[in-house]
């Protein structure tokens, strides 16, 4: 069976114009080739929150000549808040539906009750969260039920849930017997988040658990059967890496019908481009880490090495403990070798925050002054210091304070006066609501981005956007610029981050947990020529696997001190050149097929 050319997909995530993890990077970089597949048949659906989505959302006015514009305004009219836009990525504008989860019209009881009778999930311990969650759910349902009210018969329809988040209606749909084929896709497991971090050995002890007893234990009930009830119903049920799909069959009690590595769009750059890059981003990376640090005291710059590590805040899972336990490490050891070099680490993860950090906020532009007035004193001496050479035709170099006006030299005393800090530099640029692992350890283990600390963290508490950015610059700018990304991942299913960093350029650090380095592993044979390094996380303790990380981050600086070298990763010519959306999209357009062959001889209300 072909899908016919007006089949309408819709796309339900929770990640829609709203980043939490890898699912936003996963859903953005996806839709290109989706559109060019279908077009206008392509909705995402997501929840609305005013703040995320201001930047890069373009409501526009709701007509109600197709059954999705005729719904938005039935369920407008019933009191629901949806939005109806397009959402602004560089290279395209899909159409998105935003809905309001913190609705009144939610009678959030009788969801759950429902949940409870019909599928046997309990949610009476429900987070706040959960909560939200479950109220989206229920939005969407009602969405595509009445949508599917306003189509002819002969319309098909498929839905595609990523995640539980997004999935807490898909058990429904399937109850109430609407006609709308599904697919849901599963980018972790709710389990594995918690166990793998919690429990000793867990990837060999899958078989072990007690499910139920787990789930209640980290008071993950909902959430857990909410995922489970998805993979059973759905039509087609998907995963992103043989690890997952492990967990998904023990965890789930469906093993995947197909597991899909994530794609990127690709754009090749040939070396000599990803190092010119590289020169470029590094350079506004040094405006802002000399804004921030060099008020305080001085380092050689063209001495500095900027790594990274980013992800959602989860401590173990993403191996930020291994990160912070290496560079202690390593801060050691460069200060033995006393080689003059600094290394910053920039640690890029979201937190609850009051606010940006004035001194962060300003690095920057506080640089980017105290050059300007330098320019123009410059420029304004050169001159100068030539007519008095010339006027008094000695060889003796003039007084410099003589040449230079008042204003002059009052506007240097007060930039030198506002560009001097006593304090050393935060570790974290935002105002945190509360500390947190990653500030507690790097309060112990003395991490004050103090002069004499080889090893400085910039612990950044938001993902880098241009619009937002405190350096000025959007992610793959940033990464472009520094010089090695660390992903020392205990649970990873698949891990854009690393992938987003070779494919920039920038040599990377991956565990063998993750579903991108195992993928590596199998598939590039000469991975390390190509610097994409793994960290092994399987056969070596935590401790291990942190001494590791550290002998590999000196080896990699030694390289830097010896050869005057900077590396940068290469995938032409291996298998992540396969990995561009254009290869891996018609492997979900499959996967519509087929759920929409299942879903055909089901008894339909409508
Ligand atoms: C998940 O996002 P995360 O960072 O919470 O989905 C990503 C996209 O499939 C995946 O790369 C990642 O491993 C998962 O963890």
């Amino acid at each position: 069976m072909v899908l016919k050319l007006n089949t309408i997909l819709f796309e339900v995530a929770w990640e829609i114009c709203n980043q939490v993890g890898g699912i936003y990077t996963f859903i953005k970089s996806k839709i290109p080739a989706v559109m060019d597949a279908r077009e206008d048949n392509y909705y995402l659906l997501g929840p609305y929150f005013p703040n995320n989505s201001k930047l890069d959302f373009k409501a526009v006015t709701v007509t109600g000549d197709c059954p999705a514009g005729k719904t938005i305004l039935l369920m407008r009219e019933m009191g629901y808040e949806i939005h109806l836009g397009y959402w602004l990525l560089e290279s395209t504008r899909p159409l998105v539906i935003l809905f309001n989860p913190d609705s009144p019209l939610i009678e959030l009881n009788k969801v759950k009750a429902k949940l409870w009778h019909d599928h046997q999930i309990s949610s009476l311990r429900a987070d706040a969260l959960t909560d939200q969650v479950l109220a989206f759910g229920e939005i969407v349902r009602i969405f595509l039920t009445t949508l599917r009210k306003f189509s002819n018969d002969d319309q098909d329809l498929i839905a595609h849930f990523h995640e539980w988040m997004s999935a807490s209606c898909l058990p429904q749909l399937h109850e109430d017997k609407i006609k709308i084929a599904t697919i849901f896709t599963a980018h972790a497991t709710v389990l594995g988040r918690y166990l793998a971090p919690n429990e000793y050995d867990f990837y060999n002890k899958l078989h072990t658990y007690n499910i139920q007893e787990k789930a209640a234990h980290y008071n993950v009930e909902a959430p857990a059967g909410i995922e489970r009830a998805a993979a059973l119903h759905a039509n087609v049920f998907t995963t992103v890496s043989q690890q997952c799909a492990a967990e998904c069959e023990i965890f789930l009690g469906r093993y995947p019908d197909s597991i899909i590595a994530n794609g990127l769009s690709l754009k090749q750059r040939s070396s000599h481009e990803s190092f010119a890059q590289h020169q470029k981003y590094r350079s506004m990376i040094d405006e802002f880490v000399k804004g921030l640090f060099f008020p305080g005291y001085h380092f050689d710059i063209r001495k500095t090495l900027y790594l990274f590590t980013s992800g959602r805040y989860e401590y173990k899972n993403k191996g930020f403990d291994i990160t912070l336990k290496a560079i202690e490490q390593l801060n050691e050891k460069l200060r033995e070798a006393d080689a003059g070099i600094t290394v910053i680490l920039f640690i890029v993860s979201p937190r609850p925050h009051h606010s940006v950090k004035a001194d962060a906020f300003e690095a920057r532009s506080r640089y980017q002054h105290m050059q300007k007035l330098c320019r123009k004193i410059s420029s304004k001496l050169g001159p100068r210091i030539y007519a008095s050479v010339t006027h008094d035709g000695g060889s003796a170099l003039p007084d410099i304070n003589k040449l230079l006006d008042d204003e002059l030299i009052q506007a240097w005393k007060s930039t030198v006066a506002g560009f001097k800090q006593k304090q050393l530099p935060a570790l974290a640029t935002h105002h945190l609501i509360n500390e947190d692992e990653i500030t507690g350890f790097c309060r112990q283990a003395g991490f004050d981005n103090s002069k004499n600390s080889a090893v400085k963290v910039v612990y950044h508490n938001e993902f880098i956007e241009r619009a937002t950015s405190l350096l000025g610059m959007d992610y793959a700018e940033f990464v472009s610029g520094c010089h090695l990304g660390i992903f020392p991942d205990l649970y990873q299913p698949w891990g854009y981050a690393p992938m987003e960093s070779v494919v920039l350029g920038t040599p990377a650090i991956v565990s063998n947990h993750s579903g991108f380095g195992q993928f590596i592993q199998t598939n590039i044979p000469d991975h390390e020529d190509k610097e994409m390094h793994i960290l092994d996380r399987k056969f070596q303790s935590d401790e291990g696997a942190a001494y590791q990380l550290s002998e590999m981050l000196y080896n990699f600086i030694q390289n830097f001190i010896n050869n005057q070298f900077i590396p940068r990763s290469n995938i032409k010519n291996t298998a992540v050149e396969k990995l561009c959306w254009s290869e891996i999209e018609p492997r979900y357009e499959e996967s519509y097929n087929l759920a929409m062959v299942r879903s055909q001889p089901a008894t339909s209300l409508y």
